[in-house]
């Protein structure tokens, strides 16, 4: 019973290693698209299709809430996937001639 249990044996110091790595989780990046008044909806419901593997319905959705509300987040990605959706985007949408914006924001 008394002396030598191993809680309150005289090698124990008290101190609590830290044995787990601190690590960081790397930032993400928010991909958004833009509203304006001549890019045709069907055209803005592909890319998101297309670019963001939506269903029609969700891009259909979401196209009409970028086109009531000024923009919305369409997908949320590390940096270099982030910054390849929106130079596809931007290129598509420059190769069919419409003025559609696509913007990313660290989250
Ligand atoms: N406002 C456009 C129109 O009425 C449609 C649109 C929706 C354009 C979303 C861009 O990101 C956009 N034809």
């Amino acid at each position: 019973m008394a002396g030598n249990d191993r809680r309150d044996s005289d090698d124990d110091l008290g101190v609590v290693l830290e044995t787990r790595p601190k690590t960081q989780r790397p930032p993400l990046y928010k991909v958004m698209i833009l509203n304006d008044d001549y890019t045709p909806m069907e055209f803005v419901v592909h890319v998101l299709e297309r670019f963001f593997g939506l269903s029609h319905a969700q891009a259909f959705e979401l196209m009409l809430t970028v086109h009531k509300k000024g923009l919305a987040v369409v997908g949320v990605f590390s940096f270099e996937v982030a910054e390849t959706k929106v130079v596809q985007v931007m290129d598509f949408a420059r190769r069919h001639q419409h003025p559609l914006q696509c913007t990313m924001e660290k989250e």
